[in-house]
């Protein structure tokens, strides 16, 4: 990878700038401690106990669409991987799909094909019915935001009914984790897979943005508190 298309050689990464071997370990992993995408990506790794190099992207600061960070994901979000070869993976399945491939062991996607679609199908589930609408909701109503309804390279205006919408979704999928839940350890049964991070991630998003699960979804808090007290959850 050529140095001018490493963020990490300028400004405020410049601490990394004689170092082209990543400290020893394998990937790097640009990251934003406030945003809910890299957290899922930080448990991953975290669950797998996989060493990567963490590198901050500030996007209040807008440094996210900056041309070194661009250069690397011209969709301009976060999480990313890169690996030593200059590979990068732009997405959180993408980054989910690559490591739990690379390091099987635990496995965070299923390990038999059923499992597999079946853990695919609850990802979706989520990410579809809680993330976007989560998504819809607050970037068409914070004031932050204005401008900026979606992420990345372009700037578009807010619309008011989008984020009514988005709030009328993210209050029925909250309604609903009760039952997805059931009296199951985890979302997809027996074993802590990506649908629980999906889930836990979710659900401490919307908390922050004060949309809670109901008092009375009494199965879906249970599990909040057993997948909140992994270490992981912390991160
Ligand atoms: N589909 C991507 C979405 C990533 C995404 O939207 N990340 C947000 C942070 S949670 C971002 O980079 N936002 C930048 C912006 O607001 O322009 C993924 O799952 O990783």
């Amino acid at each position: 990878m050529s140095k001018a298309a490493n963020p990490s050689t300028t400004g405020r990464h410049k601490r990394y700038i004689t170092c082209n071997v990543y400290g020893g370990k394998a990937v790097r992993f640009y990251d934003c401690k406030t945003a809910p995408s890299p957290r899922r990506a930080r448990i991953f790794i975290a669950e797998k106990g996989i060493q990567v190099e963490t590198i901050e992207v500030d996007l209040r600061a807008g440094e996210h669409l900056k041309e070194e960070f661009v250069a690397l994901n011209a969709y301009g979000t976060v999480p990313v991987l890169q690996l030593e070869d200059g590979t990068c993976f732009t997405s959180t399945t993408a980054i989910w799909h690559y490591l739990d491939a690379k390091y099987p062991d635990p496995p965070l996607m299923g390990m038999s094909p059923s499992d597999r679609g079946r853990i695919a199908d609850l990802q979706w589930h989520i990410e579809t019915g809680g993330f976007m609408a989560m998504a819809e909701y607050l970037r068409n109503s914070a004031p932050g935001f204005k401008g900026r309804a979606l992420t990345g390279s372009g700037n578009y205006e807010q619309i008011p009914a989008l984020a009514e919408r988005g709030k009328l979704r993210i209050e029925r999928f909250l309604a609903e984790v009760d039952d997805l839940v059931g009296d199951k350890p985890f979302v997809a049964g027996d074993a802590f897979t990506v649908a629980d991070i999906d889930l836990l991630v979710l659900i401490d998003f919307a908390t922050w943005r004060k949309l809670s699960l109901p008092e009375n979804a009494t199965r879906a808090r249970r599990w909040h508190d057993a997948v909140s007290a992994r270490p992981s959850a912390a991160l």
